[in-house]
């Protein structure tokens, strides 16, 4: 006896034989939380079902997965947005204090039910679009007690929202003002006090850097990253963004899960990906709102077949972005991957990307967390910015509404 089972779906399951793995007239059956069979309507085995849906041809994918957020923050930088259509360019505005730093003072000062007050509604923003699994990066506090609160903050979001929330360590974000000029004490007290406490407290999956001229060397983030994976911690990078620092190849080097950004990545950067099995993490939402104009190296990754992930970076500075199907529709248009791509990039690759081997795809065993959706054809879903054609999601085999019910 299966707990539910759902007929008459297009299923999307994101298998590696064709591109969205489609079964046209599918059906699925979950039992404690896993999937327990899925294949063709027609081939479903004689068992009976607790509740039966008849999904009327609905469109069913894997529940979505957003493998790189900030959405832990308080304050907004519009103001930063409005200087940099004036002209100046986020380097400048955050060599004079601004950027993450002002983020950062915003951050500090906003107690634990302030930050959770400011967060939720982003969460629940992507929890609407079908997302069940969530990767959120500390990296605005820069002290102990702010890294950690918004570790907490992740977490706790993570329960009253119904999404996994997978918590990456972000402490070399910035250089903290009290640190201004001293980077390098700045890294050791991370590495000795902060790291390890939140590591004490079980708050991290992953441990994050931003390696760029504004922020940290590839010899500082080597550094971090031996701390790391000392601990037995997995590692990734916002790599090769603004300038090619050979951050792909730093992150591979470590065995990466991810190298994220990859705007000006090298061909010896994307080999280093390639034999590591490390994914790259297209983050077009930055790249639109920096009116970025150097395109990641797509054809290079898709040839090395380095998995191709997509996410929102949703952040209050370079990426506004609080749509996992916006970040499908702008990896479209701005990256030319193909929906189908598009689409594997935020469900198969994203867990990936997250080191989720039990999800992303619909195939037995794994966990029954899906997006059942009012469209007709798969590249609807990477094809209009604005309405929301998610009808219920499923975690981990249970159902809950669209808020919109
Ligand atoms: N992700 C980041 O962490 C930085 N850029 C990006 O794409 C900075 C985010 C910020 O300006 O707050
Ligand atoms: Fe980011």
């Amino acid at each position: 006896m299966w707990d539910t089972l759902i007929r008459r779906a297009h299923l999307l399951t994101f298998d590696t034989g064709s591109p969205y793995g489609s079964i046209r007239r599918g059906a699925l059956a979950v039992q404690g939380g896993r999937i327990a069979w899925v294949g063709p309507d027609d081939e479903l085995p004689a068992n009976s079902a607790r509740e039966e849906i008849d999904a009327g041809g609905a469109l069913v994918t894997p529940g979505l997965i957003d493998c790189h957020t900030h959405l832990v923050h308080a304050g907004q930088r519009a103001r930063e947005f409005e200087r940099r259509l004036a002209g100046s360019t986020y380097e400048e505005i955050a060599r004079a204090g601004g950027g993450i730093r002002a983020t950062v003072a915003a951050t500090r000062a906003a107690d634990e039910e302030a930050l959770l007050a400011a967060s939720l509604p982003r969460l629940r923003a992507l929890a609407a679009e079908g997302v069940t699994t969530v990767e959120v990066k500390s990296g605005y506090g820069l002290n102990l007690e702010t890294e950690l609160r918004m570790l907490r903050v992740a977490r706790r979001m993570g329960h009253l929202a119904g999404v996994m929330v997978r918590t990456s360590f972000l402490g070399a974000h910035a250089v903290p003002e009290e640190f201004a000029g001293r980077a390098d004490a700045y890294l050791d007290f991370l590495i000795a006090e902060v790291l390890l406490a939140a590591v004490r407290e079980g708050l991290i999956d992953a441990v994050d850097a931003y390696c760029e001229p504004i922020a940290f060397s590839p010899a500082q983030v080597t550094r971090l990253f031996g701390a790391a994976r000392k601990l037995g911690l997995p590692v990734k990078l916002h790599a090769d963004q603004r300038s090619d620092q050979g951050g792909a190849a730093l992150v591979a080097s470590f065995g990466g899960l991810s190298a994220d950004h990859l705007e000006y990545a090298s061909p010896e950067g994307i080999s280093a990906l390639a034999r590591s099995g490390t994914a790259a993490v297209l983050l077009p939402g930055a790249f639109l709102f920096l009116q970025e104009t150097h395109l990641p190296p797509i054809g290079g990754l898709r040839r090395a077949g380095v998995p191709l992930a997509v996410a929102t970076d949703c952040n209050p500075g370079t990426s506004p972005l609080c749509s996992i199907l916006g970040a499908v529709a702008l990896a479209c248009t701005l990256f030319r991957l193909t929906p189908a791509e598009a689409l594997a990039g935020v469900t198969r690759n994203a867990a990936a990307a997250l080191g989720l081997a039990d999800r992303g795809r619909l195939e037995a065993g794994l966990r029954a967390d899906l997006a059942l959706w009012a469209v007709e054809e798969p590249a609807e879903l990477a094809f209009r910015l604005g309405p929301n054609p998610l009808l219920r999601r499923f975690v981990a085999g249970r159902s809950d509404h669209a808020p919109s019910d």
